[in-house]
């Protein structure tokens, strides 16, 4: 027996003691595909010709190896895959087109310049996410698109997203695996507004519209996320946590948390369980905010373990599609998303392995007492044995070993582009 197995089935007799099936506890975890986003990896530019106008989003840091076209994107994704136990998804983002290098308009951007992507998608039996691009562009230049007072603008930016959504279908269909579209905007002011209603007014005949063609025949589902503030929009926003909330109830939509988009105090594990009282499904964008919306690589702490507490404790897992956002320049990029996706993973794989029906009875036991006990008492179970074994069981590198590997990519790869 190796050290990884001997600590394993040491690990697993004492789960057992506590009535935890360990096998039951990895097998529920490889099911859950986490969708990855792509704009980790050049930090959120896309492949565009051009681009200009407020982003509304910022990364920052200078990272040596940024991927500056798809086909490196690609690579670094692929060598991030292998380094993350279990099959996932890839999220893109409608900058990630692939034109030829000809000049695409946002509202001309469709399914054919994604084919690249999805013969990638099916050569490495994954499946892909969407969003349309509604920021880092001329037309959104005064930190407004679908909320925006011109009808030319708003008219431009509902056509991407009509387009957005058939590329979303496209992905859906040919992988056979749900494909989710996000929509988030910057739109908002950066002072206090004089007229709060008829911007959202506007949002919401906009979204009316981009939405109206039935797709419930494909496999796709549109999400929208919610923001409390931004970089110049710090006063208002006109896509604010109720207009969505109401929008998605109202259309059947899926609501999108963002684990940075609310005030610093308040975290997203506390909405999942009202949400889903609500709405069908919702969609989580698990990042780390720092003071602010800051988009920090996800770390194993609180907030990301009570996430995937909420998940796995509600038996949500089929109702709730997790998306990783975060985006950090002043490191190694591929590092950045093992780091956080394995963090991801971690924080499931530890939910999964709680004594829940038995936390759940000493609550309704009003045994608040236990209830603390064995909170406090999983963190030091031998949780460590059992991640190295179901990383082994996948095929990819136990506990740091995988850094090796992004460092001798870094030094053979990234260090090599310009
Ligand atoms: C921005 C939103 C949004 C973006 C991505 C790139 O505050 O969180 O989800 O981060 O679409
Ligand atoms: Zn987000």
């Amino acid at each position: 027996m190796s050290k990884i197995e001997q600590a394993f089935a040491d690990a697993k007799d004492r789960y057992a003691a506590i009535g935890v099936d360990v096998d039951r506890a990895i097998e529920r975890v490889k099911n859950i595909a986490i969708s990855m986003h792509c704009w980790q990896g050049d930090d959120v530019t896309g492949f565009e010709e051009t681009q200009g106008g407020d982003a509304g989003i910022l990364a920052t840091g200078s990272y040596i190896g940024k991927a500056t076209n798809s086909a490196e994107l690609r690579s670094d994704i692929e060598k991030a895959y292998s380094l993350i136990p279990g099959k996932h998804k890839l999220n893109l983002h409608a900058i990630y087109a692939e034109t030829g290098g000809e000049k695409v308009e946002r509202n001309q951007v469709s399914a054919k310049h994604f084919e690249g992507w999805v013969d990638w998608a099916k050569g490495m039996g994954i499946g892909l996410d969407y969003n349309p691009t509604y920021f880092a562009h001329p037309m959104a230049s005064t930190n407004m698109t679908l909320a925006d007072p011109s009808q030319e603008i708003r008219d431009y930016w509902i056509e991407h997203g009509i387009k957005s959504r058939e590329v979303t279908a496209y992905f859906g269909d040919t992988l056979g695996v749900t494909s989710v579209m996000n929509t988030w905007i910057a739109d908002g002011f950066k002072d206090v507004p004089v007229d709060r209603m008829e911007p959202r007014r506007r949002l919401k005949d906009s979204l009316d519209k981009i939405f109206a063609k039935d797709l419930s025949g494909s496999n796709m589902r549109d999400a929208v996320e919610c923001k409390l503030f931004g970089i110049g929009t710090e006063s208002y926003v006109v896509g604010s946590h109720e207009f969505y909330m109401g929008y998605a109830q109202e259309k059947k939509k899926l609501l999108c948390l963002d684990a940075g988009h609310f005030h610093p105090t308040e975290s997203i594990d506390d909405k999942i369980s009202a949400t889903l009282l609500y709405l069908d499904e919702i969609l989580l964008h698990v990042s780390r905010a720092v003071r602010w919306d800051s988009d920090h690589i996800i770390k194993l702490n609180d907030d990301l373990k009570s996430i995937a507490y909420e998940v796995i404790a509600g038996n949500l897992e089929n109702r709730v599609y997790i998306g990783l956002d975060f985006f950090d320049a002043s490191v190694n990029r591929v590092a950045a998303w093992v780091i956080g996706t394995r963090n991801m993973i971690k924080a499931l794989l530890m939910a999964a392995l709680m004594p829940i029906e038995q936390m759940k009875r000493v609550e309704l036991e009003v045994n608040f007492t236990e209830r603390l006990m064995l909170q406090e008492e999983m963190k030091s179970m031998p949780f460590s044995a059992i991640w190295d074994m179901y990383c082994s069981m996948n095929n990819v590198p136990v506990g740091m070993d995988w850094f090796g590997e992004v460092k001798a990519y870094e030094e053979s790869v990234l260090s090599k582009r310009g």
